[in-house]
């Protein structure tokens, strides 16, 4: 992993100078850093570029942009910030796979209700027009234990490779933090690969294989001594049809009972994105799931499903998953890993009365029990979902209670880690799920960052 290391001992000649904790150990009272602030307080024009580049507002949803002769003419600014996100984004420690998120995806990431068209921020070279920087916020309502308060999701930081390690990544992320600061909005959450001053929580990544045969040739997956491909479709082969009675693909109509539950649900944990409104919901798993056309979906980003009772036609669970293709670098046959992630989930077997006893640890445990096997069966039909649906693999991190589900359901450790941060705030810190697989026991991490 990329964890500690040479970086633990960096200088962080930007980061020391931000309200963020400096050091492991130092957040001690929960609260912002910084002194209050009014928009007011705030710098009314843009940060200080080097010379020869120029902001630029990406209009995401603007379909075409014709800018100057350098470009083809055709070229909407969300092609563009695809087009430079495809070249030079995140990659794996070994510079095999690199993050390909699609236009749909970006769409969906960057717009959900109330979103900031100015939180969207390009670098352009000033002469060819040429996109080379972006960052990119949406704000979030966040519950941190008993706090509540408004966050810019901060996400999508990228400098083009030519441009690498002449601190424009500062200039960005300073410029977004005045245009939230604008927006009256003083915190901000965001993950990274890299450890920087200062994390709250630390996930891991696991992996769960549908094609083996694939992820062995690309080397994704290691084929160990004395193990054979043909055992390995047969071992992780989800079958044809899913189990639950009453598993379904979610509509619109589930809306209002899904984000009940899933506010219900998201309450257990230390750290939580509140789903306050219906049409948050709405936006992060209908409107993911794109528009239905000639009997077949396009443009897909999101899968969300529900289990609605057969009897009293309730929906007692929710779980979904988003793709996230990786590009692969350097490979004859392939140049595309289809991977999905886990999103949010929700089960009502937390809140079961059944489990119900006059000791409350007796209670835990049960509770507990029946949630591992409420979990351990959606994940088993999401996995049958996700095979229908041709994906690669399935991702996850050891947030919410996915530790409940992990090994059972075949995920393989991986070796990445997603160190997750506040801007301006200040916690203790939070269980990233890394050390309670034996136990079983629930993280603290109920927000799932794209
Ligand atoms: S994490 C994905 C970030 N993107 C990539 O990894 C793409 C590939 N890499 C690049 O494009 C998800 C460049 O390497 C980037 C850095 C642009 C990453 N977070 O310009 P310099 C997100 O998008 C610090 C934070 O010379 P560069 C979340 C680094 O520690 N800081 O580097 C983004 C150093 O500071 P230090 C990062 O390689 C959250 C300085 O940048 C970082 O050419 C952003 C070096 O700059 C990272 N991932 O460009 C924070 N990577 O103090 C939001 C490097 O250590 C904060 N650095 O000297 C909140 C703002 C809003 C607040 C509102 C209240």
């Amino acid at each position: 992993g990329h964890l500690g290391g040479p970086q633990a001992a960096a200088e962080h000649k930007f980061w020391k100078t931000q309200p963020v904790p400096q050091k492991e150990g130092e957040q001690e009272t929960e609260g912002p850093i910084d002194e209050h602030k009014t928009p007011a307080d705030v710098q009314p024009h843009p940060i200080a570029l080097p010379a020869g580049f120029e902001w630029s507002i990406v209009d995401i949803k603007k379909d075409e942009e014709v800018r100057g002769e350098c470009h083809t003419p055709s070229l909407s600014q969300i092609d563009e910030v695809h087009n430079l996100l495809t070249e030079n984004y995140v990659e794996d420690d070994d510079a095999m796979f690199r993050f390909r998120y699609s236009r749909e995806f970006l769409l969906w990431a960057l717009t959900p209700p109330g979103y900031y068209k100015e939180w969207h921020i390009g670098v352009r070279v000033q002469k060819t027009g040429k996109l080379v920087g972006f960052i990119s916020g949406i704000p979030v309502e966040l519950r941190v234990r008993n706090n509540t308060f408004m966050n810019a999701e901060i996400n999508f930081l990228c400098v083009h490779k030519k441009l690498r390690s002449k601190r424009l990544a500062p200039v960005l992320i300073k410029e977004v933090t005045r245009r939230v600061n604008l927006a009256n909005i003083w915190q901000a959450i965001y993950t990274a690969g890299v450890r920087i001053p200062t994390p709250f929580s630390t996930c891991r990544y696991y992996h769960r294989s549908l094609n083996p045969a694939k992820l062995v040739d690309i080397g994704f997956s290691p084929l160990r001594k004395g193990e054979t491909i043909a055992r390995l479709v047969r071992k992780y082969n989800p079958g044809e049809q899913t189990k639950t009675p009453g598993f379904r693909e979610m509509v619109p109509a589930d809306v209002s009972q899904v984000a009940a539950l899933l506010r219900r649900y998201l309450g257990r944990f230390d750290c939580a994105q509140l789903f306050n409104t219906d049409e948050d919901v709405e936006h992060w798993f209908i409107s993911g799931m794109g528009k239905e056309a000639n009997g077949k979906r396009e443009n897909q980003v999101v899968w969300a499903y529900v289990v609605e009772d057969p009897t009293t036609n309730l929906i007692t669970d929710v779980v979904s998953f988003y793709t996230l293709p990786s590009t692969i670098m350097q490979h004859p046959k392939y140049d595309c890993l289809n991977a999905a992630y886990m999103f949010y989930y929700a089960s009502d077997a937390v809140f079961a009365p059944g489990a119900s006893s006059d000791d409350a640890f007796t209670h835990d445990l049960k509770t507990q029990n029946l949630l591992d096997r409420r979990l351990n069966a959606l994940v088993t039909d999401l996995l049958v979902m996700a095979k229908k649906h041709d994906f690669d693999v399935v991702n996850a991190l050891t947030l919410l209670d996915n530790n409940a589900f992990l090994d059972e359901q075949m995920f393989g450790r991986g070796d990445g880690a997603l160190v997750n941060y506040l801007y301006n705030w200040s916690t203790a810190p939070i269980d990233g799920g890394m050390s309670t697989t034996a136990q079983r026991k629930s993280s603290g991490v109920g927000v799932v960052m794209l």
